[in-house]
């Protein structure tokens, strides 16, 4: 089978089109009219833009003249909404190597993502190791080991060890060693208002900082898209306490929400750089911002 990332993202944005396709139905062919636009309103809102970005949408509709396809130019301000400038991602560093930290609320799909950047990375040939830093769930460096079997990664963990930062530097030790290019690290769930818990990350962060100076230090944020509009609280949340450098939107395949994308860069200026679409190691792509708008509307 061949795997086509935009059939995939298309099939996996077919809840939410659907949420926003019998509204935009209504509207095909309008021009711009103070009736179309009340009408768009109602269905941005239902596919979980949220009230900032919907206004925001609508404010820029109204500055066209009435004579305007209301569905054309709505593609280009959705668009551009979302296309931003951040810094260079691994592929683009200047650094020798780099380190992706994911972190994340329980459940929200880290271990996963993990595994699926690992394959994904190594498909554009770069070496990779998965370092297992969940010292905190029984099982879960066996759940990544796991996975590093099924894609035929490196794995480095240390299932006695309860700190996580002490096995984040043996783990980028091995790595400097073998010469890798990505290490991928998983982290413990946790919630944004535990204290110690996101404390933590930032003491992981300065072990990439000031011993492994050689390394780009990437923290990729895992949010769970059934959540919709709470997962945006999430999000500031834990950028509040740790800086946050990108999103990996995960579970796209189940929900109606896929609209979230834009609250999460009008209202926090994360870009969403991945997007999980189902429980298989090539269920993820790489986020691209007209893919997206153009799988959304159709
Ligand atoms: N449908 C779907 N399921 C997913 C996706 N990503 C993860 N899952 C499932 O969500 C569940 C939790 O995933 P994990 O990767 O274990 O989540 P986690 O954040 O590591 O969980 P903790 O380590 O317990 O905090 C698993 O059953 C995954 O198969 C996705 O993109 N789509
Ligand atoms: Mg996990």
């Amino acid at each position: 089978m061949v795997f086509n990332p935009l059939e995939k993202l298309f099939n996996s944005l077919k809840k939410t089109r659907e949420s926003l396709s019998s509204g935009l139905n209504k509207l095909k062919g309008k021009e711009i009219s103070a009736e179309s636009i009340e009408e768009l309103e109602t269905v941005l809102l239902m596919a979980d833009l949220g009230v900032v970005c919907t206004e925001d949408v609508i404010n820029k509709l109204k500055k066209y003249g009435n004579k305007t396809n209301l569905l054309d130019v709505l593609h280009n301000e959705l668009l551009e909404m979302i296309t931003v400038k951040y810094k260079a991602n691994v592929l683009e560093t200047d650094y020798k190597a780099s380190a992706i930290l994911i972190v994340g609320v329980n459940g929200t799909g880290k271990t996963t993502s993990a595994a699926k950047l690992a394959a994904y990375y190594t498909n554009l040939g770069k070496s990779v190791m998965l370092i297992g830093a969940d010292t905190y769930r029984a099982a879960a460096a066996e759940q990544l080991r796991q996975w590093s079997v099924v894609a035929n990664i490196q794995f480095v963990s240390n299932e006695s060890s309860g700190d996580p930062s002490a096995v984040l530097f043996d783990g980028l030790k091995s790595a400097q060693a073998k010469d890798i290019d990505i290490s991928l690290i998983d982290t413990a769930g946790r919630l944004h208002t535990y204290k110690n818990l996101m404390a933590e990350i930032g003491k992981m962060h300065k072990v990439v900082t000031t011993k492994f100076p050689d390394f780009q230090l990437e923290t990729l944020l895992t949010l769970d898209a059934n959540l919709g509009q709470n997962s945006l609280s999430q999000a500031k949340k834990f950028h509040e306490q740790t800086s946050v450098d990108g999103i990996i939107l995960t579970k796209m395949d189940g929900t109606a929400k896929g609209g979230i994308v834009f609250p999460i860069y009008r209202e926090l200026g994360i870009p969403v750089k991945f997007i999980g679409m189902g429980e298989t190691l090539d269920d993820l792509i790489e986020f691209n911002a007209e893919d997206y708008v153009q799988s959304l509307i159709g």
